[in-house]
């Protein structure tokens, strides 16, 4: 097949897990054409089978934005009829599906939209009501519409009027990248042997409860000798710098940025904290969980989808840092406890995540929408 790709190119999991899908489907074969307004941050180097147009928007005078989803739309139908694709695949309703509907309409019946909801699309911009209408109008365009949990299937059904069937698709890692790997030489740079790392991964928005990552943190290493990595950057993180240096915390608190190796990262740590506030999916715990590592953190949207609560990890209530400490001690000071989750947790990513499995149905649903043509 020849297959578009749009998606948000930046750090974050539905551009992560857009660039991962479009080089699992270049392997199988595909013609894979990235349209962008940058490089994904996963793509970067030279892969068989995949394409990347870039989407300019030119400043004019007279306009005080630039037309960005205009040009998204001209680029998508040029690409499309160049290239003669089957089908895009938005990942990110807005205003992606709205402009792919737009190329549809510039190219003809035959070129298919496939949709993917990834979270904050519907949680957070389907409640502005400037926007709620054109998402609503975009899902219901397209000709296919995965979302990534059924937590993010609900929200969507109760927040708009749907007319056809949403299909999960859970997320997914490339068992080849995700797995525990010997960081013994860098570990030794971040904390003593008998220190324990716990790690916190995210954009620093308000709905990463970025704040709750350090009161855990705070809570955690009264009990037990530990050190906190937080990697990201975003709204939140000089509030949580703040945070580390009037708790007389500086020494013991590691602020890395952004990063781009994350299995490496992750391997780093003991314990991964993500309490959130809302969270369709949480991308990191699972690429945490393929590294044998487990989560302490919330139980909002379809986190508990992924992290398994008392197998896997530990889920309370959002805002809940009392329990959430009580749980990370429980879990970073019973040795066989904590052997028993790694375990439970590599054989859950294994089995319910691969990329494989993952990709397989994707491609279902390609071959579903092309075939009804
Ligand atoms: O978490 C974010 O704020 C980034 C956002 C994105 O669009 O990249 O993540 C969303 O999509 C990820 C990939 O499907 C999910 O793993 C995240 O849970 C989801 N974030 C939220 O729902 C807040």
């Amino acid at each position: 097949m020849r297959i578009g790709i749009t998606c948000y190119p930046s750090h974050g999991g539905s551009g992560v897990v857009a660039t991962e899908l479009g080089k699992l489907m270049a392997e199988r074969g595909h013609q894979v054409h990235f349209i962008t307004y940058d490089m994904p941050f996963r793509l970067g180097r030279f892969y068989c089978n995949i394409h990347y147009h870039e989407v300019e928007a030119n400043r004019y005078a007279v306009f005080r934005y630039p037309p960005y989803d205009l040009a998204l739309a001209s680029r998508m139908a040029q690409v499309a009829k160049v290239h003669r694709l089957d089908l895009i695949h938005v990942h990110y309703a807005v205003p992606h599906a709205i402009c792919a509907y737009l190329a549809k309409q510039m190219v003809g019946e035959s070129l298919k939209v496939v949709t993917t909801l990834h979270g904050t699309d519907i949680t957070v911009l389907g409640e502005d009501p400037s926007l709620k209408d054109s998402i609503c109008f975009g899902i219901n365009q397209s000709d296919a519409v995965t979302a990534v949990s059924d937590s993010l299937i609900r929200q969507t059904q109760d927040l708009f009027c749907i007319h056809q069937p949403l299909k999960r698709i859970y997320n997914f890692i490339d068992p080849r990248v995700y797995k525990p790997l010997d960081i013994s030489d860098i570990r030794r740079q971040y904390a003593e042997p008998t220190e324990k790392i716990l790690l916190h991964i995210s954009n620093f928005r308000a709905v990463k409860r970025v704040t709750d990552v350090m009161r855990v943190f705070e809570k955690v290493q009264r009990e037990i000798p530990s050190r906190l990595i937080l990697v990201g950057e975003g709204p939140e993180w000089s509030k949580a710098a703040q945070w580390a240096r009037e708790k007389g915390l500086e020494s013991r608190v590691t602020f890395m940025g952004k990063q781009d190796e994350v299995a490496r990262l992750l391997s780093l740590a003991d314990l991964l904290l993500l309490p959130s506030e809302k969270e369709s999916f949480g991308l990191v715990a699972l690429e945490a969980m393929a590294c044998g590592v487990p989560t302490v953190g919330s139980n909002a949207g379809g986190l508990p989808e992924v992290v398994t609560d008392g197998e896997t990890g530990y889920l309370s209530e959002i805002g809940d840092v009392e329990e959430m400490a009580r749980n990370a001690v429980r879990l970073l000071s019973d040795e066989e406890r904590y052997r028993q989750f790694t375990e439970s947790g590599l054989k859950r990513a294994r089995e319910r995540f691969s990329a494989e499995k993952i990709a397989d149905e994707y491609e279902r649903v390609y071959q579903e929408v092309v075939e009804k043509s």
